[in-house]
Parts: C-alpha cells; sequence; structure tokens
C-alpha cells in the first residue's frame, strides 16, 4: 500500500484502494506534532518513514545530535541519499526542513550535503531553516573526539569521530559557539580562539598554532555569508507554526538506547534522542507533542562499543548483517547484530511513551528457519531483572531468556496487505505487539519507498 495514493472516490472500493484509503487515513490522524524516534541503538529505517510522511507533514524538524546522524532513503526513482544534517523531509518539494536548536552543526558538512542534494536536482533554497541557537561543531571537536577515542584505549565509545560529544562539551561548557555568534564576527575570533586554546591544553597532540586560527576565522566568513539565508528563530517559527495549526513531523537521530541519560551509559551519544530531546530541542511545549512512533528493526543492530545482550556474535551474526546490509551509513563500519530485545524496546516505550510501532526490515528475517526474541533478563542468580538496568556491569552478567518463533523461510518484499504476510511472520509480528504493549501500526518490507504495509 503506497501511502502517496490519493483516496478512491468510487463507492465500490478494490480490496487494494480501500487499504490505501485506510492507509491514507491513519497517517492524516496523526497528530498536528508528531515524532519518529529511534528505539534501539538506532539505523532502525526513521529516515525511510520520515520521508513517506513528510508528503502530510508542513514541517520536519530535527532536534538533536548532529552529522554523526545516517538516515538513508530512497526518492521515487529509486535514487538512493544518505542524510547526515539534512532532515528527511528535503526530498518532498512542499515540506520545510527545520534544524533546531539541539543539533549541533558541523557548517561544512551541511553544506556538502546541501550541494549534494542540489546536484541531485532536490533544490534546498528557501527550505532549510537553521537555529540561530545552534550550537557550531568545528573541525577541532572532530580532532577531539580521535583524541579522546585514542586517549580511552580498549575501552573507546566506537563514536562515529564526527566531533559530537567534544562539540556537546563546549555547550555545557558554556563556551560553545551558536549560530548567532557568525553575526558578530569582531567577537568571533576570541571564542574560537578560547576554544581551540582549551583543547590544545588538554590535549598534548592537539597542536594549535595561531594560523589555524587564522584560516578558520576566514573559512567562517565564508560560511557566515553562506549560511546568513538559512538562519531563523525557529523556537519562534515552530511556536507560530504550531499557532497556525501547521503539521510538524520531528525527525530522531540515533536512539533511546543511545541516549545520555537513559542509553548504556557512558556507551552513548552526548544528545536526548528519545521524547524530552523534542521539547528541548526545538523549543516546544511538551503538551503539543502528540504522537510518537517508535522505530524498531525486526532483530537488533549496534554499531561501536558497548553492551548488547542480544547480540549474535560469529556466523549467526554475519548472516543478518549481510541479509540487512547493516553497515554504517556514515562511517561504513560494520554493525553488530542480534535477536530482538524486548526488555529494551518495553523500556524505550515507557520513556517514550510511543503510541504505535514502526517494525522495520521483516525481510531481513526471511531466509531464517526460526527467529529467536529475547523476552526477559534474569540475573546470575536465575532472579528476574525488572527492567533495563542502568547499572553496566549487572548488564554484563545478566542472562537473557528467549522465545523461539518459527521462520516462513519465503520472499515476503512484494507483500504490501497484512493479510498476505505468511501466517509465521504474522505471528511474529503480533507476539511482538503482545509483548510489548504497544500496536504495530507499520511494517517495513524492503528499504524503498513504497515497501510498506500498513497494519
Ligand atoms: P557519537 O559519534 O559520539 O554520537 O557516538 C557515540 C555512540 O553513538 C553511536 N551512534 C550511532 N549509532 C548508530 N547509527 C548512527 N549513525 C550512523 C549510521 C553510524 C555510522 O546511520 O549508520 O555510520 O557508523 C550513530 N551515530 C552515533 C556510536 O556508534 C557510538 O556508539
Ligand atoms: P536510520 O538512521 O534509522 O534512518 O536508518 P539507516 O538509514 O541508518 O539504516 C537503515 C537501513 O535499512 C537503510 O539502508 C534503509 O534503506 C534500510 N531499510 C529501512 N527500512 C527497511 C526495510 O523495511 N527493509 C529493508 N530491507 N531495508 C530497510
Ligand atoms: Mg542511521
Amino acid at each position: 500500500v503506497v501511502c502517496c495514493l490519493k483516496p478512491a472516490a468510487s463507492s465500490s472500493l478494490s480490496v487494494a484502494e480501500s487499504a490505501a484509503s485506510e492507509s491514507l487515513s491513519r497517517i492524516r490522524s496523526l497528530s498536528q506534532v508528531s515524532g519518529v524516534l529511534g528505539s534501539q541503538w538506532g539505523d532502525e529505517g526513521k529516515g525511510k518513514l520520515v520521508d513517506i510522511l513528510a508528503g502530510h507533514f508542513d514541517i520536519v524538524a530535527r532536534c538533536q545530535g548532529g552529522a554523526n546522524a545516517g538516515h538513508t532513503i530512497y526518492n521515487s526513482e529509486g535514487k538512493k541519499f544518505a542524510l547526515h544534517l539534512v532532515p528527511s523531509g528535503i526530498l518532498n518539494e512542499e515540506t520545510l526542513c527545520v534544524i533546531g536548536n539541539g543539533v549541533v552543526v558541523h557548517l561544512p558538512g551541511l553544506f556538502k550535503e546541501i550541494d549534494g542534494l542540489e546536484a541531485n536536482g532536490v533544490s534546498c533554497k528557501g527550505r532549510i531553516l537553521v537555529s540561530d541557537r545552534a550550537h557550531l561543531l568545528f573541525d577541532f571537536h572532530q580532532v577531539v573526539d580521535g583524541l579522546r577515542e585514542a586517549e580511552l584505549n580498549k575501552s573507546f565509545i566506537g563514536t562515529t569521530r564526527r566531533g559530537i560529544g567534544p562539540c556537546y562539551s563546549s555547550k555545557m561548557n558554556r563556551n560553545g559557539i551558536r549560530v548567532s555568534d557568525l553575526r558578530h564576527m569582531d567577537t568571533f575570533p576570541q571564542k574560537l580562539h578560547n576554544l581551540l586554546s582549551d583543547a590544545n591544553s588538554r590535549f598534548p597532540d592537539f597542536n594549535y598554532t595561531s594560523e589555524m586560527l587564522k584560516e578558520e576565522v576566514e573559512n567562517y566568513k565564508r560560511y557566515a555569508e553562506r549560511l546568513e539565508p538559512f538562519i531563523a528563530d525557529t523556537v519562534h517559527t515552530m511556536n507560530e507554526s504550531i499557532a497556525q495549526k501547521k503539521k510538524i513531523l520531528v525527525e530522531g537521530g540515533q536512539a533511546t538506547m543511545l541516549d545520555i541519560d537513559f542509553g548504556t551509559y557512558p556507551f552513548v551519544t552526548s544528545s536526548s534522542p528519545s521524547a524530552g530531546g523534542i521539547c528541548t530541542g526545538l523549543g516546544i511545549a511538551p503538551r503539543a507533542v502528540g504522537d510518537l512512533i517508535g522505530v524498531v528493526k525486526a532483530y537488533t543492530t549496534r554499531v561501536g562499543s558497548g553492551p548488547f545482550p542480544t547480540e549474535i556474535l560469529g556466523q549467526g551474526g554475519d548472516i543478518l548483517r549481510f541479509a540487512g546490509q547493516e553497515f554504517g551509513t556514515t562511517t561504513g563500519r560494520p554493525r553488530r547484530c542480534g535477536w530482538l530485545d524486548i526488555v529494551a524496546l518495553k523500556f524505550c516505550c515507557q520513556i517514550n511513551g510511543f503510541s504505535s510501532l514502526n517494525l522495520t526490515k521483516l525481510d531481513v528475517l526471511s531466509d531464517l528457519p526460526e527467529i529467536k526474541l529475547g523476552v526477559a533478563y534474569k540475573h546470575a542468580d536465575g532472579t528476574p531483572v525488572q527492567s533495563f538496568p542502568g547499572d553496566l556491569q549487572l548488564l554484563e552478567q545478566l542472562k537473557v531468556e528467549y522465545e523461539v518463533l518459527p521462520g516462513w523461510q519465503s520472499d515476503i518484499s512484494s507483500i504490501r496487505n497484512y493479510s498476505d504476510l505468511p501466517k509465521a511472520a504474522q505471528q511474529y509480528v503480533e507476539r511482538i505487539e503482545e509483548l510489548v504493549g504497544v500496536p504495530i501500526h507499520y511494517i517495513g518490507i524492503g528499504p524503498g519507498r513504497d515497501a510498506l504495509i500498513f497494519k
């Protein structure tokens, strides 16, 4: 069922037409401010859903993270786009894309992304707003990211090395530089000098020179000019748009299990990819936020270090990695693969209050004779663990209890109606719903725009 189909006018609808009309009304009934959030360790396929829904929203907004995100989407002709800072609504010509105050913005990266989109026929002019409150992520933040990782040695986090942690550190240290500072080039060099000398005193290998500062200031004079038409008080834009009854879709980057508060700290990113990040990262009130769709892969992946209770090590993991093409969209790193972790998913549902779920990549499981679901955690002594633990040592020691379900072993990628899915696939979907207590309204059966089943 292709969501962009117009509702059928005829009173005697065919099965396909009535399914199309149902899916359209489901999308239309989403709240004025809705969100699409990752509910595992990222790369669940958020970009694809945002791209599909974008046509029904006036604004698509990013509220956190930066160019660590990698959102892969395909246009109607099947052309692939990997987005990092630009919201996944950009392929829909009518959608305004907002990069909110909570995002950390690497300007050379943003311009490169915009140039790439324009070169591929996607017009960005007048369609992207960047918050004047957003923090600037400099090349030196990326260098520091690498130095920190090297210093951590074997306990490295496995960051994307896109400078995310160091930039949010500057923000929290209150000496970060914001987009609005680009309008005050008289004070900009001193602010940048302060940041660079901070980094230099912390890392002996940083090698800060006055040439470095001079060069970067010149770069930023040019960037400031180029960015000017994009800069906006997006807090005002968002709230005015809400007052004008415009529809806003928030696109999460990363996921709740990578959240700085709720994730597997310290193996997390440095922002809030869960529901709270929507309000702090866009300046909108909690009461304005309605439906939140949790995106969850039919199995689990994680890229970078840190605990992964349902991880499949060895060949089993390789099967999923190659079937699902599980390689980082930003870094190309192989993603670790494992079974769907219901304990972690329930935790994410609790924190975010998801109104529905989008189960993605169900097609990737099609060849498996049986599929496991991690349904509970047990302490070493066999007693049950109540909820996803914050204590990493405990997490490393616990045992996962699995339920084994039959596979369907047939290609489901061309199916578009839920009732046409093999019984075993339906059983898998419904068992997840039962265990988690949140309805699965969307099922991904391929990477393309039309590869979505509405349930
Ligand atoms: P960072 O760079 O400081 O945010 O890294 C900290 C942790 O957060 C993880 N992280 C991600 N996990 C999955 N996907 C992400 N985006 C890219 C993608 C990743 C890539 O779409 O594939 O290409 O490697 C992402 N961004 C951050 C990261 O792996 C660390 O565990
Ligand atoms: P995001 O960061 O959550 O937007 O996800 P990524 O784009 O990093 O990774 C998800 C990958 O899975 C992308 O390559 C998508 O094109 C692909 N994808 C999304 N949904 C599906 C699906 O239902 N089936 C298959 N086979 N691939 C999908
Ligand atoms: Mg991704």
